[in-house]
């Protein structure tokens, strides 16, 4: 029996945990007391995570797709072989630009699959380079470009000492923090209160957050009205702090015409929040000590959300909260991603747009929404094979029925995942991953964003089951077969052409060797480098918390300021001010809500995580249901513009009128039984992916917000039901 300080790699808190492991098991997992960030927090799916290593579902070697729509395992050899071979045959007649990748969130754990998704993308010149990023954070990478002068610079709340936190579409409590690694946030955002600062949670539902703080309900899809209504009032009552504003900005003049006649009684119209707390808040914010600004999927989900990302970012410039005790602060993060990005010219912004709906690029990438589009119209660059790592693009991107059909629909479909899920099912070959635990890892994702820095690498601690292989590993060997490198590193190519195959782990570790906290290879003897983390049982603390006074070295524009004033905002408030809100036959606004044991579409498989009466439920006001005839439990059909799905009504006060709830991704198929078994519907079958819908700056998928109408279903007969069941 032994016991490892781990680090948990399901969502952006990055726990550390301690794993016992007994005969090549993980027999039981506890919370780390002593790590720097997480101070002996964990949540049921850190403890929990094991349990998919012995999962009976989990696939377990390479699998091919028959005719009939069944798998069959094959070799390594056969599979990765055959792969190659149909890639080439597909690169000849169609070109490199006809390849895709698509890299899903848990990549933000896995460095190695992360980095060879990228280099491969690279490495092919492809435009089919989709992310999770377009269904999530393309609107900060934008907003990061145009402001800060890169994707990846982002400022995070200081939890540890601010006096004011205001939260838009952000659920902290359930999701444990995202775009800021901060471990035990229950616990930090109770300082603040206890410290007599104040958190205000702007959510068109009574959260598990909102409801500990305080809750200003608003419309789904209609937060920017609310954020530029606070700008507006600033400026108007000369609220702004304006020495920090010549000191940091340029395009204040430009922000301030953006809102100077917007109307406040139309934005309380719009968000369904009184004029005068609109006033109010932007007084408070203004008048606070310190305060933050912060926003997350409920913000970045909507059909404007780069425009809300920016006012984000302006409230908090403008209130002079940018880089200040208190107030956004900057990580730095001991793997550098915005040197190294920019190095190899990742980074950018509408370099290139894509070739059906002229969406811009992002960081290099396109848009999930667009990917069906890519794949069915025919045409030069056509989109006609897919290597697709840890993602179920059909049950999380828009449209996820046109996404389906456009998947089965292609030359060839390749996906690294260790199930068979309702997107991979559509794969011509199913490829199975070690999973965290069965390969070393870094927490790649948790250092960009962390609030105390610290540091970890740990090893396999247990043998991997079946015959799985790493991701990277397997990028590399189909990359092979194609005769590509897998990276953007001029360098690694050259090396590549000589046979030298640079692994990520060699790569990652020079860059933190020479990064900020590196050891310079033995020239700062308490520096980073790989094998002294490796050796370290847990994680090493690197500061107490986040430097201020940082801008100038953050930004990466010439002139060292933040660019409020970049003509793509203005054009998206116009844009918000002449789309009309009003939907007559949907007047119902759909949300997305997040559940504790879940992450995003996985998880569902571990049946300790799906006890305790879950489903998949509408949360529908009480005003609302009774307007409609509907009755707590009774089935309902949702029905938007673009689709229509049957789910179980739950009568609740906890949402806005006017505005319904639904579980995100549910209504599983493939070969997760538990998944499929636990029912429910696909919240993503009602969500458009036109060009006209989403966030046309960014590419993000507008999710939250859009119009639906819902009506009760008739039970069946007891005869039909009797049939149905027979
Ligand atoms: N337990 C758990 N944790 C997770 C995940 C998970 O699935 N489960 N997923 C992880 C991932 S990938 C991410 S990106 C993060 C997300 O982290 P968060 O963004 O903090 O999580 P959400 O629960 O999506 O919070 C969005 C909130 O926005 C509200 N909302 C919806 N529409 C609007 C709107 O138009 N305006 C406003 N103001 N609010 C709105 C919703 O009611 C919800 O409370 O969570 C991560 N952590
Ligand atoms: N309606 C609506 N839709 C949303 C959202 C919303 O709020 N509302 N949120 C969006 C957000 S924030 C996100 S991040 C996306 C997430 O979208 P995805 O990235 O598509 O979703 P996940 O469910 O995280 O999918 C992860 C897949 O990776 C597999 N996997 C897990 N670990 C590994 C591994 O180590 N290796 C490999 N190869 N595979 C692995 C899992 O089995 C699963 O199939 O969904 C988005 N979709
Ligand atoms: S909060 Fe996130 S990182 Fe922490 S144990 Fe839960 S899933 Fe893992
Ligand atoms: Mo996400």
């Amino acid at each position: 029996m032994s016991e490892h300080k781990i680090w948990c790699g399901v969502c952006e808190a990055t726990c550390g945990l301690v794993a016992t492991v007994e005969d090549d098991r993980v027999v039981k997992v506890r919370p780390d007391d002593s790590h720097p960030n997480s101070e002996g927090f964990a949540c049921p799916k850190g403890i929990l995570y094991p349990k998919i290593l012995e999962d009976p579902d989990r696939v377990l070697a390479p699998q091919r797709r028959r005719a009939d729509g069944t798998f069959e395992p094959v070799s390594w050899d056969e599979a990765l072989d055959d792969i190659g071979r149909r890639l080439n045959a597909v690169i000849a007649e169609h070109g490199r630009e006809s390849v895709g990748v698509t890299l899903g969130n848990p990549t933000g754990w896995n460095y190695g699959a992360f980095f060879l998704t990228f280099g491969m993308a690279a490495a092919l010149g492809t435009k089919h380079f989709f992310s999770a990023g377009s269904v999530d954070i393309n609107n900060y990478w934008v907003v990061g470009q145009l402001l800060y002068g890169h994707n990846l610079t982002n400022p995070v709340p200081d939890f540890d000492r601010t006096d004011f936190l205001l939260v838009l579409g952000a659920n902290p409590v359930v999701s444990h923090g995202s775009m800021v690694t901060v471990g035990n946030v229950r616990r930090r955002m109770n300082d603040i209160v206890g410290r007599g600062g104040r958190i205000v949670v702007v959510d068109p539902r009574r959260t598990e957050t909102a409801e500990l703080y305080e809750h200003v309900p608003v419309r789904p899809d209609s937060d920017a009205w609310l954020l530029a209504g606070m700008l507006r009032t600033i400026f108007d009552e000369g609220l702004e702090h304006r020495a920090m504003l010549a000191h940091q900005a340029t395009g204040v003049d430009a922000l301030r015409a953006m809102v100077a006649d917007l109307d406040l009684d139309h934005a309380a119209a719009e968000t369904g929040i009184p004029r005068a707390t609109i006033e109010q808040l932007a007084r408070d914010l203004a008048a606070a000590p310190s305060a933050c600004v912060y926003g997350r999927c409920g913000a970045s989900l909507s059909r404007f959300s780069t425009l809300t990302k920016y006012l984000i970012d302006a409230l908090n410039i403008v209130t002079g909260n940018l880089d200040r005790p208190g107030g956004m602060v900057f990580p730095m993060p001991f793997l550098d991603a915005e040197t190294f990005t920019k190095l190899f010219r990742i980074n950018g912004y509408d370099r290139w747009r894509t070739r059906v709906d002229g969406i811009p690029e992002v960081l290099g990438t396109s848009p999930l929404a667009c990917l069906p589009r890519e794949a069915e119209t025919p045409g030069p660059g056509q989109l006609r094979a897919m290597i697709a790592v840890s993602t179920n693009m059909a049950t999380t991107s828009p449209a996820s029925n046109d996404m389906e059909r456009a998947l089965a629909g292609l030359d060839l479909f390749v996906s690294l995942d260790p199930y068979i899920t309702e997107t991979n099912r559509h794969a011509d070959y199913v490829l199975p991953p070690k999973m965290l635990l069965e390969r070393e890892g870094f927490p790649l994702f948790g250092q960009l964003h962390y609030t105390i820095p610290n540091a970890s690498w740990t090893e396999a601690i247990v043998p991997p089951r079946g015959d799985v292989r790493d991701d990277w590993w397997v990028i590399d060997q189909i990359c092979k077969r194609i005769g590509i490198v897998p990276s953007p590193a001029p360098g690694a190519q050259l090396l590549g052409r000589l046979g030298v195959r640079v692994p990520p782990s060699l790569a990652v570790d020079l860059f933190m060797r020479i990064g900020r906290y590196g050891d310079l290879f033995g020239l700062r003897r308490r520096g980073l480098s790989r094998r002294k983390l490796l050796r370290h049982d847990g994680a090493i603390k690197l500061e107490d918390g986040l430097e201020t006074g940082v801008l100038r070295r953050k930004l990466h524009t010439k002139d060292k300021r933040v660019h409020l004033g970049d003509p793509l905002f203005a054009r998206e408030m116009q844009r918000m001010r002449t789309t009309p809100t009003a939907d007559v036959e949907h007047p119902l606004r759909l949300f997305t809500i997040r559940e504790l044991r879940s992450q995003n579409s996985w998880l569902h498989n571990v049946p300790k995580l799906m006890a305790g009466g879950r489903g998949c439920r509408l949360r529908i006001h009480p005003d609302d249901a009774r307007e409609r005839g509907i009755e707590d439990g009774s089935t309902v059909a949702v029905a938007s513009r673009w689709g229509r799905i049957e789910v179980e009504a739950r009568v609740t006060d906890e949402v806005m009128p006017g505005s319904v709830g639904l579980n995100q991704h549910w209504g599983h198929k493939g070969g997760w039984r538990t998944a499929v078994a636990a029912g429910g519907a696909r919240y993503n079958d009602l969500v458009p992916g036109d060009a006209a819908t989403i966030d046309v700056a960014s590419g993000n998928a507008w999710m939250n917000g859009i119009g639906v109408e819902v009506v009760p279903v008739a039970a069946p007969a007891p005869a039909d039901a009797a049939a149905l069941t027979a």
